[in-house]
């Protein structure tokens, strides 16, 4: 039996949140390259980037690196120092916080779960997406990765997490350099889609129901001609980030997006959805994009239980 289905972008007046977006170090500063809205990176002198990936960019020293990560998250925000300075800097005032990051280096998993924590103060939702290493990286990034993931999560209200080698089956055989970029587009894909339809109502309804849930995973799909509604749920399911149970799955945010995406295609991709996750609570959405052409698309987030 399907739980609720709740439809996004209500509110009187529908007034948008801020949004803002902060990369942390070199994964997460190239993630935000193509971010439509404001984006700051953060990241230290050794990380480099082949487009400017950002608005604004805040460099710190090691020193600061290792400072901001030798101290809680309550004491950095009452400090009175560059990095302290810097990273309150990064996080700002907003809505809603996207941080991106990969985990696996030093500065991304070691300033992550404290600017998530910090985050909280300064906005309304935290929304980490965070890449996990390949394992031809080795056994020593997967480690750190894996000791970073749990604070990450508990930090932030709500986590996106990308394993790498996901995208081994999406686009098999890329260069690692190639591999990285497809990547940066698709952890920004779900931050894009969601900026478009979620007004400052929305954000309390959501903080609820991230509560209830550990990580959030993404499957993106695409249809055309009669059947792509079928078309786009079925490849959106074939997401290789979706690794668990789905009678299992407690929540979901559906973005449906597309050249005229009216109540009937919304519903139609609803119903498909559900009848895959029978027991999970859904919020979604429809926007339009002409650029789609007669061609649909679906962003899901499944979210997994604890
Ligand atoms: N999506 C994406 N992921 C990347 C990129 N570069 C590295 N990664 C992944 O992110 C993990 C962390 O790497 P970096 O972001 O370079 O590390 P860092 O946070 O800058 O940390 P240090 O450079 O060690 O201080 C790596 O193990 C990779 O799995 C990138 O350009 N895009
Ligand atoms: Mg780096």
């Amino acid at each position: 039996m399907a739980r609720e289905a709740i439809p996004l972008g209500l509110g009187k007046g529908k007034s948008r949140p801020k949004l803002r977006a902060v990369g942390i170090g070199g994964a997460g500063c190239n993630a935000i390259a193509s971010c439509g809205f404001e984006a700051v990176a953060l990241c230290n002198g050794t990380d480099s980037f082949e487009t400017p990936p950002y608005h604004r960019k805040i460099v710190l020293s090691d020193d600061s690196v290792r400072f901001v990560r030798s101290i809680s998250p309550r004491l950095l925000s009452a400090m009175d120092n560059d990095a302290a300075r810097g990273v309150r800097d990064a996080l700002g005032e907003s809505d809603m916080l996207f941080l991106f990051t990969g985990l696996g280096g030093e500065t991304g998993s070691h300033l992550t779960p404290g600017m998530a924590h910090l985050g909280r103060r300064c906005s309304g939702l935290v929304v980490v997406s965070a890449a996990l290493p390949f394992s031809v990286e080795g056994v020593g990034r997967k480690e750190t990765a894996r000791n970073s993931l749990p604070r990450v999560l508990e930090a932030a209200h709500a986590t996106i997490t990308y394993p790498n080698d996901g995208l081994l089956k999406l686009a098999p055989n890329l260069p690692l350099r190639k591999a990285f970029k497809v990547m940066d587009s698709i952890m920004m894909f779900p931050a894009l889609e969601l900026s478009q339809v979620i007004t400052r109502d929305d954000l309390t309804e959501l903080r609820g129901d991230l509560a209830h849930v550990s990580e959030l995973r993404l499957g993106i799909g695409e249809g055309g001609g009669l059947n792509r509604e079928d078309q786009a749920v079925a490849d959106a399911f074939t997401s290789p980030w979706f690794d668990r149970p789905m009678d299992k799955v407690p929540m979901a945010i559906l973005v449906v997006s597309g050249r005229d995406v009216d109540q009937y295609i919304l519903s139609n991709v609803l119903e498909r959805v559900q009848r895959r996750i029978p027991h999970a609570a859904v919020r979604y959405a429809g926007r339009s994009d002409p650029s789609m052409g007669d061609r649909i698309r679906l962003m899901l987030l499944l979210g997994y239980a604890p």
